[in-house]
């Protein structure tokens, strides 16, 4: 299979990558689902909805400075890393992730859509203004956003809220054009982020799953890869990048 997607990819002019937390599980931050998820200890509706942070935002607070120093302590893995390659042998490549802990960027990914956020950048939750110093939040004393007083919390997306609309749309947009679409170590649960790989197949792209166990939208996938993003996707760039190199190989000679 690995051949085959080998020369899928080759052929690709347009490629989407989705990701979810998953691929970020080797670096050491939890996944949302799953026996250790966060899910398992801690409420999403008690810890990602604004009703919660209005209810108890010192609470809210706490968790999220949790997650930061946890996510202040890893680094980018081999599946970010590849990911970064792949961008590099494909002439238009769009990333597009859920997660909000921006080891994509620390890969040096480039064209990365966040559809859910960033858990590292902080914002006014009246109007909405990103505060720009990256300033340690006590939940005891919540600083307030120096423009219009209203409370500061972190800029993620919380359920029951609309994703930034540029953002979403450009998702959309290059879905819709891509020939090949991976989505790599999600669950495919969260909308709209899971509507994607639909609406790449029905635009006629191949669409590829690597995920350690099947989830819904594996019956829709071309390919389903049961394996673990940082093992699977460094063997892919290698097979790729071989296959340059002999082709500018032969060229020399
Ligand atoms: C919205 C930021 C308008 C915050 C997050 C349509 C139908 C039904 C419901 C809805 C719908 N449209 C909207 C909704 C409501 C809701 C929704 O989808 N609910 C679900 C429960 C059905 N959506 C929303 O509220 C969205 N807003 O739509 O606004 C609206 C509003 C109301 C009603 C209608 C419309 C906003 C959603 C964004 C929420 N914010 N995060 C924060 O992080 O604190 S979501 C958060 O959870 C993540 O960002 C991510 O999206 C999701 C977790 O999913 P995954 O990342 O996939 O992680 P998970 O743990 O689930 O899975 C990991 C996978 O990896 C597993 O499959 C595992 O097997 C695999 N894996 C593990 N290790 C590896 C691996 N794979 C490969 N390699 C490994 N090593
Ligand atoms: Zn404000």
């Amino acid at each position: 299979m690995l051949n085959e997607i080998v020369e899928i990819f080759k052929k690709s002019k347009s490629c989407v990558i989705l990701t979810g937390a998953g691929i970020s599980a080797e670096s050491g931050v939890p996944t949302f689902r799953g026996k250790e998820g966060l899910w398992g200890k801690f409420k999403p509706e008690e810890l990602a909805t604004m009703d919660a942070f209005v209810a108890n935002s010192k609470i809210v607070w706490e968790w999220y400075n949790w997650r930061r120093d946890l996510m202040n302590k890893v680094e980018p893995n081999t599946g970010h890393y590849a990911i970064t390659d792949l961008e590099s042998l494909c002439p238009d490549f769009t990333l597009v992730t859920q997660n909000v802990d921006g080891l994509h960027s620390m890969a040096k990914t480039k064209n990365i859509l966040e559809l859910h956020g960033n858990i590292y950048r902080n914002k006014c939750c009246d109007c909405s203004r990103i505060i720009e110093d990256n300033i340690e939040i006590n939940p005891d004393n919540i600083p307030k956003c120096q423009y219009c007083g209203g409370k500061i919390r972190p800029d993620v997306v919380w359920f029951g809220e609309l994703l930034n609309p540029q953002i979403i749309n450009s998702a959309f947009v290059k879905s819709e054009k891509a020939d090949l679409f991976f989505s790599i170590g999600t669950s495919g649960i969260i909308h709209p982020a899971a509507s994607l790989p639909a609406i790449a197949k029905r635009n006629g792209a191949v669409f590829i799953e690597i995920n350690t166990e099947e989830t819904p939208l594996t019956y829709i996938a071309d390919y389903h890869i049961e394996s673990k993003s940082g093992e699977y996707l460094p063997k892919l760039v290698d097979l790729l990048t071989k296959e340059r190199h002999s082709f500018k190989t032969k060229l020399l000679y």
